[in-house]
This record gives structure tokens, sequence and C-alpha cells, in this order.
């Protein structure tokens, strides 16, 4: 049976993630590695915690042999419109961090999942149907650490034998814990206006198209992945992946059909809208589908329909 270090289980993909990976391997197998914010109780109760900070590479160590670690799920990372603020510390979190993991990882013989993004994309790259191996040219800090990533993974496994594979994620759409500071926050944030019956103000364009999915089905591209039999990946840092892709009016058209006098007018944030045009308007995942067998299950309709459905129970329930 595996055992799971996840670094950066209270942030939105870990929060979800480590669940599922309790269910899977069992609930004493998966350990959840929190920095600072406080984890929610199921998540602290349901198995063991442990504060990790990635950017310490003994404490990541240590938690590595405390517990026997032989798989990592390695999520620590400033997301792109924090990261434009904050550049000297996107760098030490999304690099130096990433370093460290993939060193201990090394030293000790785990596997590793490593999420690159849509963010290592940029304006030189073509933005329909974007390629699998293409130009990665991106001009945000985010960007610059997640190709950066992307290549230092394939060097630890080409140079190391580390068993290291991720997924370029699009923008995640959940309805457990939000995300902070992306420049594709909005499409979760528009969930959330609806339910409360407020207008929602949107900081992206109109006509400004971006990849998205469902948590379900990024949970599932993770493990997936690590379970796919190593000598049919061709690729290994970082697969395209993708569910749906939409542009504002697109996904308020479609909550529109449940809550039919929800309102959306725009108010354009410079920063994160010149960040998204520089982001593919739909990825092509071939090599992902066919290496090793990606399906993404929810399509617009479907993740809509679900979402509206979870948050308007935990609205009545008083969470938000
Ligand atoms: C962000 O918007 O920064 C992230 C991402 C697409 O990587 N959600």
């Amino acid at each position: 049976m595996k055992k799971i270090l996840v670094t950066g289980a209270v942030g939105q993909i870990g929060s979800e993630l480590t669940l599922a990976l309790r269910e899977r391997y069992g609930s004493d197998n998966v350990v959840a590695g929190g920095r600072k914010t406080e984890p929610s109780p199921q998540l602290r109760d349901s198995g063991p915690f442990e504060w990790v900070d990635c950017t310490n590479l003994g404490a990541l160590n240590e938690a590595v042999k405390k517990y026997k670690i032989d798989t990592m799920y390695h999520l620590p990372a400033l997301l792109s419109a924090v990261a434009e603020a904050k550049p000297q510390m996107a760098w030490h979190v999304n690099i130096n961090g990433l370093y460290n993991a993939l060193e201990v990882c090394r030293e000790q013989g785990c596997a590793i999942f490593v999420p690159s993004s849509i963010g290592a994309f940029g304006l030189s790259t073509p933005l329909d149907n974007t390629p699998q191996d293409t130009v990665q040219r991106p001009n945000t800090m985010y960007g610059v650490t997640k190709v950066a990533g992307e290549l230092l993974c394939d060097y630890y496994h080409k140079r190391f034998g580390v068993d290291v594979r991720g997924v370029r994620y699009p923008g995640i759409v959940s309805n457990v814990t939000l995300p902070g500071g992306g420049t594709t926050d909005y499409a979760v944030a528009i969930y959330y206006e609806a339910v409360k019956g407020n207008k929602f103000t949107c900081y992206l364009k109109e006509g400004t198209y971006l990849d998205m999915m469902y948590m379900p089905d990024a949970i599932k591209a993770g493990i997936d992945l690590m379970e796919a039999d190593p000598s049919r990946l061709k690729h290994r840092n970082a697969f395209n992946v993708t569910a749906m892709s939409f542009a504002p009016e697109i996904i308020f058209q479609e909550i529109k059909k449940h809550v039919p006098d929800f309102e959306m007018d725009y108010q354009v944030d410079p920063v994160r809208q010149a960040i998204a045009e520089s982001w593919p308007n739909k990825m092509d995942d071939i090599c992902a589908r066919e290496e090793w067998g990606w399906a993404p299950e929810y399509d617009l309709p479907k993740m809509t329909a679900d979402m509206l459905k979870v948050l308007r129970e935990r609205h009545a329930r008083g969470d938000f």
C-alpha cells in the first residue's frame, strides 16, 4: 500500500485531493501537510496531519522519513495574480519549495506528482488547440516558475530516475475551498454570488476564453496519472488536461438557466486580463488521453448543475 504525503494539503486542490486519496488508499496512509492555515476539522480528523513547510528542506525530509512516505503530491504554490504582486515570494515557494521536494524524493526514492498550469504558456504559444509540445515563453512570474518547474521535474526524472509526473491544470472550479489569487478564480466566485442572489461583477472581459475543469476531474487526473503504467508515458512534465473552455458570458448564460434573474456586469482588472489573454483559449489534451486514458466527466452544464446544488445546500446551512 502506498504511503503518501500531500504538501499544501490545506489549499484549494489539496483539501479535496487528500480526502480522495484517503478514501482510495486508506486514511492512515495519507498524511496531510499544512504550513500555516488551520485545516478543516474533516481534514484534520480523518487521518494524520503534519505541519511542514516545503521551503524548509530539513523539515520536509523529516516528515517523509517519519511517515515512511513513498509518494508525494506537491501542491504548494502562489497563484498567478498574487505571484505578480509578490514575485520574489512566488519564486521562493514555487521553485525553491519544488527543488526541496524533488531533492527529498531523489534521496528517499519517492514518486512525486507536481502540478503545472495553463500559466506555463504565453502570448507566442498557439492559443487555440494548444499542442502538448509547443512554444512556452510566459511573461508572468507564475508562468516562469511553472515552465522552470516542468523542466526541473523532467531533469530529475532523466538525470536521477525520480518518478515525477505532472499535468497542466486549467482553472479549477470547486465548491469546497476557495482559490486564492488566481486569474481563473472568477469562475468559482460567480457561482457563490448567484447562490447568494447577488449581481456578479466580472474582472475579465467578455470573450476571454480559458480552459476550466471541475474539481472531481482535477482529482481524478492526479490519481490516474500517478497510477498510470510508466512504460506508456512518452511525456511526464507536464500533460495538457482540460474539460471545457468558456468565456465569462458563456458561464453566466449557463447559470442563468438555473437562476433566471441572475445579473452580471464587468469591471476589468488589467493585471488579470493581461494574464488571461496570454493563456490558451483551449488546449489540446490528446497526449494525456492516449498515454494514460485521461477522460473528464464534467462539462459546463453538468458542472453548473452540481455546483449550484451543493452551494445552495451549504448556503442554507449558513456556511457562507
Ligand atoms: C490561476 O488562475 O493562477 C490558476 C491556474 C490556472 O494556474 N488557477
